[in-house]
């Protein structure tokens, strides 16, 4: 049987804004907010697909393949705290439906081939920190960035000596409104 892999589709940050989303939060947010996510792990997670086999992985690279979607912008312009899940996050008050509708279409796939979806809304945002599960004071507002979606990747979430790195496997362009 071949080795499984934690897998899941996300929209990266780009480096810069990377760096500035670490110096606001460092700024902005006290050390013992939680357990900071490292910059390059900065990402919007559109579907989650869990420990599949290579098989299914294939599956959902050809699907991916195939996936006809828009370029889209949104404003980073919303904060908040899950305290369930121990999450601090910036996200948008107004998602892009061109978001909204790639990641349906990425979630039914995950789910038609066997990989379980949540069944809680998808909420797109960036996980700043994990483990956040006291009150935390939220800042008033973000420096709302924009960021301009013009791709989509596979990630591989691994965890080695105490550290979750995500590798990128495969990235497929979005198109152009006009070329749809
Ligand atoms: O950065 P976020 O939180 O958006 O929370 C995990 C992370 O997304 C999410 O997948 C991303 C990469 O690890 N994740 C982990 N386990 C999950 C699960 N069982 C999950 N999402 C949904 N269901």
């Amino acid at each position: 049987m071949s080795a499984e892999r934690r897998l899941f589709f996300a929209l990266s940050l780009p480096a810069k804004l990377q760096k500035q989303v670490i110096k606001w939060r460092a700024e902005c947010f006290p050390q013992d907010t939680g357990r900071p996510v490292a910059a390059a792990n900065l990402h919007i997670t559109l579907a989650f697909l869990g420990e599949i086999s290579e098989l299914k992985a294939e599956a959902l690279i050809r699907v991916a393949g195939r996936i006809q979607a828009q370029k889209f912008s949104m404003h980073l312009d919303d904060i908040g705290h899950w305290p369930g899940s121990g999450v601090v996050w910036i996200g948008a008050k107004r998602a892009p439906n061109a978001l909204l509708q790639l990641a349906s279409v990425l979630r039914s796939h995950a789910a038609r081939n066997g990989c379980h979806q949540s069944a809680l809304p998808f909420h797109p945002h960036v996980s700043l920190y994990r483990n956040a599960t006291r009150p935390v004071a939220i800042p008033p507002a973000t420096p709302q960035w924009l960021l301009e979606a013009d791709a989509f990747s596979l990630y591989e979430s691994t965890y080695e000596r105490g550290r979750t790195r995500y590798r990128c496997l495969r990235t497929w362009p979005l198109a152009d409104a006009s070329a749809l």
